[in-house]
C-alpha cells in the first residue's frame, strides 16, 4: 500500500497549530533546537524482516490479519512506516526466511520506498527443511566437522545475497551453548566458534563489517557460547578491525548496566550497534522504551557522547535496528511506537549540557550531575521530534494518521485476515 503524501499534509495541516504551540515553546526554552533537529531529520532505525507480522511464544500465536505474505509486502510495510515517520529507512533481511526471488526487483522497490539493505542476519538457531545436518548440538561450536562446515557455508551464503542487495555487514547471533554440566568442553566450544567466525570473517568483502551478537541464555539455559559482551568482544578482538561486538537490549542478565557496556565498547571502538527491545524480566521483546525509558536515555547518554568523541556519524557509522515481537498489538503500531521512543531517547541525549555534566563529575557533585540527567530527561521533547519528522514530509503523528486513515483495515482488505508472516 503506497501512502498519498498529499494525505499526510493535509493530516498535518489540521495538527498544525496545536503542534506549533508547543514547539513555540520548547524552541524558547532550549538552545540549538535546530542544531538537534538536523541531527533526527538524518537518524534512521532498520526495521528486520521478521518483525512486521504478530510475534508469538512458543505457546502460541494470534495473528492479526493483514500481514505480508511476501518479502515484497513486507518491504512495502517498512515503506509505509517510513513514509508516515520518516525515520525508518532501512529493513533487515533474515535468510533463509526472506531470500529475494528476484534482486533488482527487490531493490528497485526498495529505492522507490527510499529504503535501504541493512544488515543480513543468518540463522543456525534452527534446521531448515532438506538441511543435511542437525543443529540440535549447536553449529560453530559443533563437535562434528561436518556440522561447522554447514554452518560456516551457510553465514557465506547469507553474505553473498547481502551483496546482491547492498548490504554492508552481516550479523550472527548464535544460538550455540549448552543445557546442562558437563555436555560442553567450554575452551573446545570457543576455539571451534572462533575457527568458524574465522572462516567467514575470510570471506567478507572489505568494506563488510561482522556483528557478533552475544545473549546470557536461551535457548540453552546452562551455558551461552557467546553468553556476553566479553566474549564477543574476545572474538571480535581475535578476528580483525571489521568484526565488531553487537549489543541487543534484551540479551543481558536482569539489572546490568547497559549503558556502561556501550561506553566501554565505544571507547575500544568496537561497538557495532544495537537491536532495540524493552525487556522485564528476560529476552521480552518488548516495544523499545515501553519498560525502561530511562535506561534507553542512559543508553544514548553514552552512544552521543562516546560517538562524538570517537568523531563517528551518529545516522551512518553504527548499526540501528529494532529486533522487538508483538504478540498483542499491531505490528505496524507497535513499530511506530519503538522508534519514537528511539528519537525521543537520542533527542534527550542530544539535549544533555556535557560541559556542565563534566564539571559535576569532575568536582564530584553527584547532586549535580544527577540534576543535569533527570531534568534533561524530564523535558518533553515530542514536539521537536515531530518538528523534525514533518520537515521531512511525515506525519505529525504518525499513530494519529495510521488509525484515522484505518490503514490496517486496508492492508487485511488487500491480504486477507488468515496470513501469518514469516518470523517469530
Ligand atoms: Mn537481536
Amino acid at each position: 500500500m503506497k501512502l498519498d503524501k498529499n494525505k499526510i499534509e493535509q493530516y498535518n495541516q489540521q495538527h498544525l497549530a496545536q503542534h506549533s504551540r508547543k514547539f513555540e515553546y520548547i524552541t524558547g526554552e532550549i538552545p540549538d533546537v535546530e542544531g538537534i533537529i538536523k541531527k533526527l531529520m538524518a537518524f534512521n532505525v532498520a526495521i528486520p524482516s521478521w518483525a512486521l507480522g504478530t510475534g508469538g511464544t512458543r505457546f502460541g500465536r494470534f495473528s492479526g490479519g493483514g500481514e505480508p505474505r511476501s518479502l515484497e509486502e513486507k518491504i512495502e510495510d517498512v515503506g509505509l512506516l517510513h513514509a508516515l515517520n520518516t525515520s525508518s529507512g532501512a529493513i533487515s533481511l533474515h535468510i533463509p526466511w526472506d531470500i529475494p526471488k528476484d534482486y533488482t526487483a527487490i531493490k528497485q522497490q526498495a529505492k522507490e520506498q527510499g529504503l535501504r539493505f541493512d544488515a543480513v542476519n543468518s540463522n543456525t538457531f534452527q534446521d531448515q527443511p532438506n538441511q543435511k545436518f542437525t543443529y540440535k548440538f549447536g553449529s560453530l561450536q559443533n563437535v562434528d566437522k561436518q556440522i561447522r562446515k554447514q554452518a560456516i557455508d551457510h553465514n557465506i551464503d547469507v553474505i553473498k545475497h547481502g551483496i546482491q542487495l547492498g548490504s554492508k555487514a552481516l550479523t550472527v547471533w548464535l544460538s550455540d551453548g549448552s543445557c546442562f554440566p558437563g555436555q560442553l568442553n567450554f575452551r573446545k566450544a570457543f576455539q571451534h566458534t572462533l575457527e568458524g567466525l574465522q572462516e567467514i570473517y575470510a570471506a567478507l568483502p572489505t568494506d563488510w563489517k561482522m556483528f557478533i551478537e552475544y545473549k546470557a541464555f536461551e535457548p540453552n539455559f546452562y551455558s551461552m557460547t557467546v553468553g556476553d559482551w566479553g566474549q564477543s568482544l574476545m572474538y571480535a578482538n581475535k578476528l580483525g578491525d571489521k568484526a565488531y561486538t553487537l549489543v541487543d537490549l534484551g540479551h543481558h542478565l536482569p539489572n546490568a548496566n547497559i549503558e556502561q557496556i556501550v561506553s566501554l565498547l565505544l571507547m575500544e571502538k568496537k561497538l557495532a550497534g544495537f537491536h532495540f527491545n524493552d525487556s522485564k524480566y528476560g529476552d521480552d521483546d518488548l516495544t523499545v522504551g515501553s519498560i525502561k525509558p530511562y535506561q534507553l536515555f542512559l543508553i544514548f547518554n553514552e552512544l552521543v557522547d562516546g560517538m562524538d568523541l570517537n568523531g563517528q556519524d551518529h545516522a551512518n557509522d553504527l548499526g540501528w535496528m529494532i529486533d522487538a515481537s508483538h504478540n498483542v498489538k499491531d505490528p505496524l503500531e507497535d513499530l511506530l511506537q519503538s522508534v519514537e521512543a528511539i528519537m525521543l531517547a537520542y533527542a534527550h541525549a542530544l539535549l544533555i549540557d556535557r560541559k556542565e555534566l563534566a564539571i559535576a563529575q569532575e568536582s564530584n557533585d553527584v547532586v549535580a550531575a544527577q540534576e543535569i540527567l533527570q531534568n534533561t530527561f524530564r523535558t518533553d521533547v515530542r514536539s521537536i521530534v515531530a518538528e523534525a519528522r514533518r520537515r521531512n514530509g511525515g506525519a505529525i503523528d504518525p499513530i494519529g494518521f495510521y488509525r484515522e486513515n484505518n490503514l490496517r483495515n486496508e492492508l487485511i482488505k488487500q491480504r486477507g485476515s488468515n496470513n501469518i508472516a514469516t518470523g517469530l
